[in-house]
């Protein structure tokens, strides 16, 4: 199966590696619009930056700014909201997303899975210890994949018993929510392990600071970081690569299924 693209569009003044950028809605809408250009299948629109130690986000203030953006790209591609507040979701869901990206993995608020069952919309369910503010205190584990893999399979059985169908669920490790530069690595080297769960598998490395930890990039300088691990990713098995700089992962992609050609077990 060829990997999707689900490119980012981040409508905050804080994210970490492109805050401010696109905080007004027709920035972002271009922005979107370009990506979908490049390659993009999926488009994320989120209003919350989930950084470690990130201020939390008032519902008014993420509606304020995603609804607009979502109304201006759900026309143009396939649009998934990146929030884990459940009136958020249901305003963009009503403005055409199909998408809900949720990183508390429908924790966050005791109404989102009830949302999501009866909208019928698709969830990606993210593995994070903890909240943004608190989760790069001190992660520890026994086995880092056993235990995402664990994680991962009781919110799988939470979203069903909730009314979620399972074919509506993807599932994502959460590279740097609560995990040292080794469990990230190792993450990444065992994604196959994950490919078990029977799930579509989502991976965001995107800019992330466990590419500065290995050579001491700045946050701009993180792409050739961004496209090793995400080709890797999909060898082992990736099936979405959320990513900023969606031209150049296409082009990273198509190489590396053709060096690839079909990919094993599936
Ligand atoms: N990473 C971020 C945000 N949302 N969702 C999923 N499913 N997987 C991820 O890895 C993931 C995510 C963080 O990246 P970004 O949106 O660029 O930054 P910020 O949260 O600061 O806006």
């Amino acid at each position: 199966m060829k990997p999707k693209l689900m490119g980012i569009v981040n409508v905050t003044p804080d994210s970490f590696s492109d805050g401010g950028r696109y905080l007004d809605a027709d920035a972002a809408i271009a922005h979107g619009g370009e990506l979908f250009r490049d390659g993009a299948e999926i488009l994320d629109v989120g209003g919350e930056s989930t950084r470690p130690g990130a201020e939390p986000v008032g519902v008014e203030e993420e509606l304020r700014r995603v609804e607009p953006v979502v109304v201006g790209l759900a026309g143009t591609a396939t649009v998934s909201i990146d929030t884990s507040k459940a009136a958020v979701a249901e305003a963009a869901i009503d403005a055409g997303a199909e998408i809900v990206n949720d990183v508390t993995a429908l924790r966050g608020d005791p109404e989102m899975a009830a949302l999501c069952a009866e909208r019928s919309v698709g969830v990606v369910l993210m593995h994070m210890p903890g909240s943004p503010r608190t989760m790069q205190e001190d992660p520890t584990y026994g086995d880092v994949v056993d235990e995402v893999k664990e994680f991962l399979a009781e919110r799988v059985k939470a979203a069903v018993a909730a009314g979620i169908a399972e074919d509506k669920i993807w599932l994502d490790p959460g590279i740097g929510f609560g995990k040292t530069l080794e469990h990230n690595l190792e993450l990444l080297r065992r994604l196959g392990e994950l490919r078990g769960l029977g799930r579509p598998l989502v991976v965001g490395t995107s800019r992330k600071s466990f590419i500065g930890r290995i050579d001491g990039s700045a946050v701009e300088d993180r792409l050739g970081g961004t496209i090793a691990s995400s080709v890797l990713a999909v060898a082992e098995g990736a099936d979405v690569l959320r990513v900023h700089d969606v031209a150049e992962m296409a082009q990273a992609v198509r190489v590396a299924q053709a060096v690839l050609g079909a990919y094993p077990d599936r």
